[in-house]
């Protein structure tokens, strides 16, 4: 992410119900100062953390499946080939994922600690509480005999992870959303994974790579127009949770590589000139061409993985990849 709230929403253990008062209203008040905070910089910005709500979920899983989106096929064929050996070799007791969503590739994780006889506890991190409780159910139906503890909160701002784990712990952060995070969040965050590791724990990390600008370019501008619907939906959260009035169809998608910053940026841009009115927050305007930013992607390799994994306290210890230009690096944490 971009920016972050100031006003830290605390972490909460996700329920199988809506909100509860008290946590509702901290997300409220953490999106209003996001908002006023974002929309009123020279380059307008909004937190792609409010992509995700129940409708925005679904439409990141459709984006999963699009022929041109590479990142979720290749993560999941390299899972397949590598989750077996490390479970294996770490034998963890515990497996955390933050920014867990659907859990749908986490299946390849979990089977692999079933079929070692390991693992009794899932921690799934998401903002998106109520995908979140979804994804609880199905895996509790799915693994009878795991725990599964699911943990709502920003990890932009912490993990509210429970204490007292089962260690060892593997740490999984997957689908390179690491990379929607500027360099400097992203090694507060991994800091902060570091901060919660045991000597034995590990982080299992996925990042897409740096290649050639047509593919990233084309894997964020799909034929079929999901990710423009995902992009749009964050002006869909914003007009119903703070009774903003963004006419979305006054924006277009676009989506664009970044070279000197190894980076595809997603922008709304403002078809006209115009004025959106958002209760608390005030009148936000718009000149036609004006964008609000709403996601970076950043692409790695193995030396910027290093490097972000040594700004976090921890060293890379493997690298896997393939030629689709995806990786997994498992990290340890540095004495
Ligand atoms: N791990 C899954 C989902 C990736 S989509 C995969 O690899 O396919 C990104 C997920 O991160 C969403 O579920 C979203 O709700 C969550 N997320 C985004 N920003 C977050 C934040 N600041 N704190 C916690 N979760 C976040
Ligand atoms: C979740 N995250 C890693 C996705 C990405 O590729 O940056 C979100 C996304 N944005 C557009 N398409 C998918």
């Amino acid at each position: 992410m971009t920016r972050h709230g100031t006003q830290a929403a605390a972490a909460t253990p996700a329920h199988d119900s809506a909100l509860p008062a008290g946590r509702a209203g901290a997300r409220r008040a953490t999106m209003i100062a996001d908002v006023r905070d974002g929309l009123s910089r020279k380059q307008k910005e909004l937190p792609p953390k409010y992509f995700y709500d129940e409708r925005g979920s679904k439409l990141f899983e459709a984006i999963t499946r699009l022929p041109e989106y590479y990142l979720t096929r290749t993560e999941r064929r390299l899972l397949g080939r590598y989750a077996g050996p490390l479970v294996r070799a770490l034998r963890p007791r515990t497996l955390v994922e933050l920014g867990a969503g659907s859990a749908a590739k986490t299946r390849v994780l979990l089977d692999a600690m079933r079929d070692a006889g390991c693992g009794e506890h899932y921690v799934p991190v998401d903002v998106s509480g109520e995908f979140l409780a979804a994804t609880a159910r199905r895996l509790r139906a799915e693994y009878p005999g795991l725990r599964v503890t699911p943990a709502i909160a920003d990890i932009a701002v912490e993990l509210g992870l429970p204490s007292n784990l089962p260690h060892p712990v593997l740490f999984a952060f997957l689908g390179s959303t690491i990379g929607n995070f500027d360099a400097s969040a992203a090694a507060t965050l991994l800091g902060r994974v570091r901060h919660a590791m045991g000597p034995f724990d590990r982080l299992l990390l996925g990042a897409d790579l740096r290649k050639d600008v047509a593919v990233v370019e084309a894997a964020y501008n799909d034929a079929q127009g999901v990710t423009a619907e995902f992009n749009r939906n964050v002006l869909h959260v914003l007009n119903r949770e703070l009774g903003a009035e963004f006419d979305v169809e006054r924006f277009e998608h676009r989506a664009l590589y970044v070279p000197a910053r190894h980076r595809i940026e997603m922008h709304l841009v403002s078809r006209q000139e115009q004025a959106v009115r958002i209760p608390v927050v005030g009148r936000v305007t718009l000149r036609q061409g004006e964008s609000i930013r709403t996601e970076i992607s950043c692409k790695y390799d193995r030396p910027s993985i290093a490097r972000l994994l040594r700004r976090s306290g921890l060293a890379l210890e493997q690298w896997h990849t393939d030629n689709a230009g995806f990786a997994l690096a498992v990290a340890m944490p540095m004495p």
